[in-house]
């Protein structure tokens, strides 16, 4: 490996690509300037090397996934973001809420086959209080004991502390006592306020995602972050997005994963084209080169495709998530993706992406090696 950067090194003709590949290479940190510029470079195998190399310190040759589920209670949503296709109003058609019945049967199934993991988040309703949030974590936590609880974003957060007139420190308290062992990285969207007030003006912003994440942070739970791109941002503010969590993982070093989520725009109202497979790559390869105190880099399968996300395994990217089951958000929004995979077929797109297939829990610890 070594080698080969080297050698790709000595053949880069940018002479400014080059002094900033050659400060990743010895390991120093890169400002947003250099990450917009490695952004607006058509370098890209160049770009895809960087990113595996720094990668490849951090990670070795392993690529992880989990055995999991993810579980949307409702789809009843009060924001109606115009970027989400998932989130309807209640009286809509295709409006649904899940019982607790129904959500613990879809616990078990996930027990029984050996799932580590419940992922749970959904839309917001009005008519639902806080307990009820409450409620769903300390039911399955009571039947499911070992059962690793990843729930509610920090937009579901901010919600029941509104609600319950709590701070967040008291709200996250309390879900922790339930049984929450962690938070997702779902609702960040692009923190710029600018794009916000176009693609969901009415739900919680930047400067509140960031301080339920540190919150939950401070409190023990170990929490993870996303960035939705491909629909009205610039390049410019993507970088500040990573500049932001960069800046908070400084302060607190919880947050175990950046996820860059391609935006898919079909049943959405702010409408839009798909990525391309180049912006993906590059979103991917940026984030690992910035992204210098974050252990892991995830490559959704969910929302780039298969193939993509095994081409991103190669750069900079070190998990793809997990079996999944039962995707319905980007589903909604025209993902050609299954619904879920079986751990044989995420172990098969592992090896053929050349990397040594890792299963492993919500903290990274592993599971089990496919070597
Ligand atoms: O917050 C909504 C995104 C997110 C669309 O933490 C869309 O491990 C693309 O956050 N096109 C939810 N994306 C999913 C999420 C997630 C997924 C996997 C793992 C983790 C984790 C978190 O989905 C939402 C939003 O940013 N989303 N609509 C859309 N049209």
């Amino acid at each position: 490996m070594e080698l080969t950067i080297d050698l790709l090194l000595s053949r880069v003709k940018d002479r400014e690509l080059a002094r900033i590949a050659d400060k990743v290479v010895s390991g120093e940190r890169i400002d947003e300037e250099e990450a917009l510029y490695l952004y607006k470079s058509n370098q890209l195998t160049f770009l895809g090397a960087l990113a595996e190399h720094v990668n490849r310190k951090i990670n070795g040759n392993r690529a992880y996934f989990i055995v999991n589920r993810q579980i949307n209670p409702t789809n009843v949503c009060v924001y109606q973001c115009d970027f989400c296709a998932f989130g309807v109003k209640k009286s809509d058609p295709r409006a649904y809420e899940m019982s607790m019945e129904e959500i613990l049967k879809k616990v078990e199934e996930t027990y029984s086959m050996g799932g580590r993991e419940v992922h749970i988040v959904g839309g917001i309703p009005s008519h639902w209080g806080y307990e009820r949030y409450l409620e769903i974590v300390r039911r399955i936590k009571e039947s499911f004991p070992q059962m690793v609880i990843k729930a509610w974003t920090a937009i579901e957060i901010h919600h029941m502390a509104k609600i319950s007139k709590k701070s967040y420190e008291e709200v996250i308290s309390e879900l922790k006592e339930a049984g929450l062992d962690a938070i997702p990285g779902g609702g960040a969207e692009i923190f710029s306020d600018r794009a916000r007030r176009i693609i969901s003006p009415n739900k919680a912003n930047a400067r509140e995602y960031l301080q339920v994440h540190r919150t939950a942070h401070r409190l023990g739970i170990p929490t993870n972050a996303t960035m939705l791109y491909g629909h009205v941002e610039t390049l410019e503010e993507r970088v500040e997005h990573m500049s932001q969590l960069r800046r908070i993982q400084d302060e607190t070093g919880g947050f175990q994963v950046f996820i860059p989520l391609a935006y898919w725009p079909e049943g959405t109202r702010l409408g839009g084209h798909r990525t391309t497979s180049v912006d993906d790559l590059k979103t991917i390869a940026v984030s690992r080169i910035f992204l210098d105190n974050f252990e892991h880099i995830k490559a959704y399968w969910i929302t780039l495709g298969e193939k993509v996300a095994q081409v991103a395994l190669n750069f900079g990217a070190d998990d793809v998530d997990g079996t999944i089951e039962e995707e319905r958000i980007v589903h909604s929004a025209g993902t050609k993706s299954a619904y879920g995979h079986s751990v044989d077929r995420l172990v098969k797109m592992i090896k053929r992406a050349g990397k040594t297939p890792v299963e492993r829990d919500t903290f990274y610890r592993v599971v089990k090696v496919y070597s």
